[in-house]
């Protein structure tokens, strides 16, 4: 079965806990601290796998859940550190943050790796906490949590061309002629279910990835025939090659067709509209009406396109189409990657959407909210970048405001899940 798109929840491992324990030796009657530290949680590993072809297998598993770290122990022992729960994904898959819609991979590259859901820190141990004037500190670090969210992963195919048309076009019939790809060919419509890769090689080292889509009919961004939802696998082209059937089998209208398509693929993104596009003028063998013929290529030369007349079935007129294609891609952008949101946006996403509460507690300012733990998790206070960046998600998140409206004032005390600081604005 082919799946192109999913939603998995994520939950990395929370660190351990560090221990409370003090050393206890036959002629050392009052040992100091000896609490170790707890291990850090595992984090959510999304990996390439280039075997794969599609996310079928988050249609069965869809909780991934990463373990926790090992509790600290006495004797300055420390807790083991949790491994990482690795999850292989098919190369093209673009991976989004459900509650905020940003992306946070797109899992584009051969080996490509990344931490989706990072494993939280383990705590440290009661032997941290001993000062001059604290000798017994009979308390130790919890660990933080590991992140938790949920994920919807969108394939969306690798290839430098895009074949485009109506049902019945002889798409198929091209990517088989051109490449090794052997997708279904019938004479009937919707024979393409899936879309499928080819690589086409037209000279010694030089080639290009072609996808070929199932076909698309008038109304398709509205869902009729199979819709329009394959066109993601054409998305990240960089040029469209756009079939069409110039021998108007079945009483079809090659100009019509042709208007009906290029109408869909804006109504579906006007990015893919205004995508380059070479027009190929598809069964030249079977055509019955020449006049006709060349009328439609007049037409698309006139409204800003080049065509090729060619046969599919024969090879008529292959060659200088796959030429000017490779030529032309020399010319155009790269195959679109998308660029992964920045952790402050996301950090900022977060705060905006999850509700947080202020209140005065014997004239101490509390913030609570479930993001408070991630956030003091994420950033280290004693770093000037750090704090400005903290700061900076206080006030975009509303934060500030909710202060000033309870009615905090400079030099009144903050504190944010466990900081403190004095309020300054
Ligand atoms: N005479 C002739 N027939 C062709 C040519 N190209 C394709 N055909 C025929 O047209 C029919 C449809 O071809 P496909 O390649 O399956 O068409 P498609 O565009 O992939 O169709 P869908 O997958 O349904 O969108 C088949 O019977 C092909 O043999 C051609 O150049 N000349
Ligand atoms: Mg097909």
């Amino acid at each position: 079965m082919f799946i192109d798109l999913a939603e998995i929840y994520l939950k990395a491992g929370d660190g351990g806990p560090g221990k409370v324990s003090f050393l206890r030796a036959k002629y050392i009657p009052n040992g100091g601290p000896d609490g170790g530290d707890g291990g850090d949680g595992g984090s959510i590993i999304l990996e390439v796998d280039l075997g794969l072809r599609t996310l079928v297998d988050f249609r069965y598993k869809r909780k991934y859940v990463a373990d926790q770290g090992g509790k600290g122990d006495g004797r300055q022992m420390s807790g083991r550190d949790a491994k990482d729960l690795i999850v292989k994904v098919p190369r093209g898959t673009i991976v989004r943050d459900k509650s905020s819609g940003l992306i946070l991979a797109d899992m584009s590259g051969e080996t490509q790796r990344e931490v989706i859901a990072r494993g939280g820190k383990g705590g440290w141990g009661n032997q941290h906490f001993a000062t001059p004037t604290r000798q017994i500190p009979n308390f130790a670090h919890p660990g933080t949590s590991g992140v938790e969210r949920t994920v919807v992963l969108e394939l969306k195919t690798l290839a430098d061309v895009g074949l485009v048309g109506y049902p019945n076009a002889g798409k198929s019939t091209l990517i088989s002629a051109v490449s090794a790809a052997k997708p279904k060919i019938a004479n009937y419509p919707f024979t393409t279910l899936t879309p499928v890769l080819g690589i086409v090689s037209v000279g010694p080292g030089e080639s290009f990835a072609m996808a070929d889509i199932p076909g698309l009919i008038e109304g398709a961004h509205d869902g009729v025939g199979l819709g329009h939802a394959f066109l993601r696998h054409v998305e990240r082209t960089r040029l469209l090659l756009h079939v069409v059937d110039v021998a108007e089998t079945d009483g079809r209208d090659a100009l019509e067709d042709f208007r009906i398509i290029n109408r869909e693929l804006s109504l579906h993104d006007v990015n893919l509209a205004e995508r380059p596009q070479i027009v190929v003028a598809n069964k030249a063998d079977a055509v019955g009406d020449e006049g006709k013929l060349e009328k439609f290529v007049h037409f698309v030369k006139e409204s800003g396109y080049e065509v090729f007349v060619i046969s599919a079935v024969t090879g008529e007129g292959v060659k200088p189409l796959l030429r000017r294609t490779a030529d032309l891609l020399k010319e155009l952008p790269e195959i679109t990657i998308y660029e992964a949101a920045s952790p402050a946006a996301l950090l900022e996403a977060h705060v905006k959407e999850s509700p947080f509460t202020v209140r005065n507690e014997n004239g101490v300012y509390v913030v609570e909210g479930p993001w408070v733990k991630r956030i003091i998790g994420s950033i280290n206070l004693s770093d000037r970048e750090s704090l400005q960046y903290f700061q900076r998600v206080m006030k975009t998140g509303g934060i500030i405001d909710a202060l000033e409206a309870k009615g905090v004032k400079d030099g009144d005390t903050v504190r944010v899940g466990e900081v403190e600081f004095d309020f300054l604005h």
